[in-house]
């Protein structure tokens, strides 16, 4: 087998790798560990910026989104059980977010995937990649228990976190900056109507982080902050619901509409670089790269703005024959990164209780959140940041 270039991994990042590369006109196989019922049952993000709506409609799987996500033009933020909304669109001019999940932007490119008559070899096992540092790279895995081969001119390593294509660079050619925080999100996904439709609510409170979000009219995501040993048969539905009222204000807990879970989970938050994100003909792209705490909803969102790079990049080097902006990709990428990890660190630090934050800790945060709601200043630095910079950003400075 032959193709152009070679993508590990059909999560958000390949999936939509793929579909611009071949709107582009450039050939490309994706190789996946898992099935594909499997990639669809994840239940992960659920806000994207509008960078990325606009790289589903470039990627020609704009429509669904646009029909039924919900825009949303603010945040509220609670914290001594009261809500303070931020006017993310009047600070940004103009600018939105919207509530999709990405189950369904999955579903989304693996559909546009199928229809185009594009290969995606799922269920792929002991997946292996060689020759990423001569001008021949080659991808081995074995399906129905023989072994193939995947010739190609570039390999995509768009296998997230736990992925084999970062494990696979020669050690001391990678520097990995982590941080890995001491708690964990437990989130649930329950068909009630959302408490809040017009705004994710994010909660600061004694008892810990608190979120409310939805995966659509009928459908809410939400989520507290809990101790990363905790195991999810601790967490009865009814305790999850207690808990989480306990963080809100009294009208939004008054309001909410509590039933059965439909998945529950635990989530540890981490923040993680790998630099630089290209090694040879092999480019990272992603969670394969980088992770994020979920505090800023910015995970997908990267993920996306890597696949816009690394996406012109090598449009460019097969239209136009140069080699620039590949050769640029991960510094154009990593700016970005960690513009966004700075982002999403300062978030999660405002707004989680930590062991070692008591009284003083959290008389901080309440003064910074005081700030944040009262002046525009800081206010709009939180809006810019949560709609996401422009992928051209401090790039002319
Ligand atoms: P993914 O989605 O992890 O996809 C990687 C794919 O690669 C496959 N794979 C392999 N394939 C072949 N060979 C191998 N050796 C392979 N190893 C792995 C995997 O099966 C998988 O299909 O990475 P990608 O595409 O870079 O997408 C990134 C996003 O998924 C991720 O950033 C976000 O989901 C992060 N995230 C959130 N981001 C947000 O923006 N907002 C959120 O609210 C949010 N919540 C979350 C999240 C991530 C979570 N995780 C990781 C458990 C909540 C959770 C619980
Ligand atoms: C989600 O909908 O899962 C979600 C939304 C906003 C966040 C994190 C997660 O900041």
């Amino acid at each position: 087998m032959r193709t152009q270039v070679a993508i590990i991994g059909a999560g958000p990042s390949g999936l939509l790798l793929g579909q611009l590369l071949h709107k582009a006109g450039i050939d490309n196989i994706i190789i996946e560990r898992q099935s594909a019922d499997y990639v669809l049952g994840r239940i992960r993000a659920g806000i994207l910026e509008q960078i990325t709506v606009d790289l589903l409609n470039e990627a020609g799987v704009g429509a669904r989104v646009a029909a039924e996500g919900t825009v949303h033009h603010s945040i509220e933020l609670v914290y001594r059980n009261t809500r303070h909304p931020i006017d993310v669109t009047g600070l940004t001019g103009g600018k939105v977010v919207t509530a999709y999940g990405q189950t369904e932007v999955t579903k989304d490119l693996m559909d546009a995937r199928a229809a185009a008559g594009l290969t995606t070899l799922y269920s792929a096992a002991d997946v292996s990649i060689h020759g990423f540092d001569g001008s021949s790279p080659v991808v081995r895995f074995r399906q129905n228990g023989e072994l193939k081969e995947l010739a190609c001119d570039f390999i995509a390593g768009c296998d997230g976190f736990h992925g084999v294509c970062r494990a696979s660079v020669p050690e001391g050619a990678i520097t990995e900056y982590e941080k890995v925080y001491p708690f964990g999100w437990l989130g649930i996904l329950a068909d009630v109507p959302p408490v809040s439709t017009h705004a994710i609510v994010y909660a600061n409170s004694e008892r810990g982080f608190g979120l409310c979000s939805m995966r659509s009219l009928t459908r809410s995501r939400y989520y507290v902050q809990c101790p990363i040993e905790d195991k999810v048969e601790q967490w009865s539905d009814d305790r999850f619901w207690d808990e989480l009222r306990r963080r809100l204000d009294p009208e939004m807990a008054e309001r909410m509409v509590t039933g059965p879970s439909i998945e529950k989970s635990i989530a540890p938050l981490r923040s993680f670089v790998a630099e630089p994100m290209r090694f040879g003909r092999l480019f990272l792209a992603g969670d394969a790269a980088h992770i994020v705490p979920p505090t800023g909803a910015k995970g997908l969102n990267l993920a996306a703005s890597d696949v816009k790079y690394l996406s012109s990049a090598l449009i460019e080097y097969y239209h136009e024959r140069t080699s620039a902006g590949i050769d640029d990709y991960s510094r154009k990428a990593l700016a970005r990164v960690w513009r966004a990890e700075r982002f999403s660190w300062w978030l999660t630090s405002l707004m989680h209780r930590f062991p070692d934050t008591q009284g003083f800790g959290q008389k901080v945060q309440e003064a910074e959140l005081e700030y944040l709601v009262n002046s525009e200043a800081a206010s709009r630095s939180l809006a810019e940041n949560y709609v996401g910079l422009p992928l051209d950003f401090g790039q002319f400075r």
